[in-house]
């Protein structure tokens, strides 16, 4: 049990996450422009598909649907990775799964902070992808240690955030006034600064190496370099986005199109060149171009046989492609997906009984009032009409998904080939304990809403 006055961390984050939109609507006033888009485009969804409106309503799902978002950030070393985890413990956010981007070209390992149970998730589902730079991929030495002295010399935390995180951990909880400073004290970690902490030449010579190394390396810390708010529509958004000034990538990630949507879905922008001062100048007469946005569609998640299927029809979509997705193979790569897709059940029930996706379990009101229904199979109830079922948000991020966003906008001169791949273990050392398994916390949240369905049933 808490201390009563303490601030739940779930309402922190919910803070938090608000307080990160209206930084970065402030910082990069397009991203503001996407998020009208997006509400204008989920009012449309949501009036002209009763269907839908009614299955968010079934879920809860309505009520998080505005405050859904997630960010995105890089850091450069073990220690930076390891106070982030901290800091997001405080807001009740844990390290979700392991995603390695060097098949991508891109020298990072990455996880998701979230919170993990799904009243958590309800009252924010608040996350943020965040990738490790994986300095021991710089083939150059001697920058490497450059890069790795100029990461030594930076502090990415307030020394209040600090005290108060260490607050949070020996106390258990933070008071509401130290809750409020948490939050703002918070947040400058993820501020952008248009000042470099490099020379020009340095700055040139780590781009050089990789673009993303010179996010990490140059700047005074990890900006927040999108935030994605959730859609309903997509497709509708992709379609109108050039028209709010807005260029999107040229492929939507992710499954296809579908009645009933899996996984999730995304698109980004690149966002302009930035104006930056370099140590050795005195105005801002760089630039860098690190911020863009992105939107997604969230759909159900999948159990380890539903993500195989995904995985192979993706795969073979893409083997038949021959290429990356680009402007010019975009149209035939969607004809792609639909055709491999359409192995894939699309109703809920197909995907139910094949166990390709967690659900959540509802007792209907035929269910509620109904005798003797305790000891009736799960098969039975359901098919009897005394319980229904409503897929899971997927919660987390796609790796192949990921690498196309990363390389969206670091540019098509990103394809690097790294002999290293995969080393979660190194990941989690950095980051001082374990990831958790994604599936495990679905399989859990539906284990819970049948026990549930069983305690409400006579
Ligand atoms: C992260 C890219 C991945 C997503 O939504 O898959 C990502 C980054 O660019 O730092 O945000
Ligand atoms: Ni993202």
């Amino acid at each position: 049990m808490s201390h009563p006055s303490f601030v739940s961390p779930d309402l922190i984050r919910q803070r938090f996450s608000k307080a990160m939109s209206d930084m970065y609507r402030e910082e990069v006033p397009l991203y503001g422009a996407l998020m009208e888009l997006v509400e204008q485009t989920n009012r449309h969804v949501l009036d002209s598909d009763p269907q839908i409106a009614r299955q968010l309503n079934s879920t809860g799902e309505i009520q998080r649907l505005d405050l859904e978002r997630h960010g995105a950030i890089r850091v450069g070393t073990a220690a930076e990775l390891a106070t982030l985890a901290r800091l997001f413990a405080v807001m009740g956010m844990q390290p979700v799964g392991y995603y390695d981007l060097t098949p991508a070209g891109v020298p990072v390992h990455s996880t998701a902070f979230r919170a993990v149970h799904e009243a958590a998730l309800q009252v924010s589902p608040f996350r943020v992808f965040t990738s490790l730079l994986r300095l021991e991929l710089i083939e150059d030495l001697e920058l490497r240690a450059f890069a790795q002295s100029v990461l030594d010399k930076r502090s990415i935390f307030t020394p209040k955030a600090l005290s108060l995180i260490d607050r949070a951990e020996t106390e258990g909880g933070l008071t509401e006034s130290e809750a409020q400073v948490f939050v703002e004290q918070a947040l400058e970690t993820f501020r952008w600064h248009h000042s470099a902490t490099v020379t020009a030449e340095q700055y040139q010579k780590l781009c050089a190496q990789h673009r993303l190394i010179a996010d990490v390396v140059a700047f005074k810390g990890p900006h927040i370099n999108h935030l994605t708010p959730r859609t309903l529509d997509i497709d509708i958004v992709q379609a109108q986005m050039p028209a709010h000034g807005i260029t999107p990538k040229a492929v939507i990630e992710g499954p296809p199109r579908r009645q009933c949507p899996i996984l999730l879905r995304q698109t980004s922008f690149k966002a302009l060149d930035e104006p930056v001062a370099f140590t050795d100048q005195t105005e801002n007469r760089g630039s860098h171009s690190a911020r863009f946005g992105e939107i997604e569609q969230r759909g159900a998640a999948l159990t380890p046989k539903g993500r195989a299927l995904y995985d192979r029809l993706l795969n073979a979509a893409r083997d038949e492609l021959k290429d990356f997705p680009n402007e010019g193979n975009a149209a035939r790569y969607n004809a792609l997906m639909t055709q491999h897709f359409s192995e894939f059940p699309d109703t809920v029930e197909g995907m139910r009984q094949q166990e390709l996706a967690y659900f959540r379990y509802f007792v209907t009101d035929k269910g509620v009032g109904a005798e003797a229904l305790k000891s009736s199979s799960l098969e039975d109830l359901l098919s009897d009409g005394y319980l229904r079922v409503e897929p899971l948000v997927y919660e987390d991020f796609l790796p192949v998904s990921a690498a196309g966003i990363f390389q969206s906008n670091l540019g098509d001169a990103a394809q690097t080939h790294y002999g290293e791949h995969s080393n979660r273990q190194a990941f989690e050392n950095a980051l001082g304990r374990s990831t958790i398994d994604e599936l495990g916390l679905y399989a859990e949240t539906q284990r819970r809403s049948i026990e549930e369905c069983f305690a409400t049933l006579r």
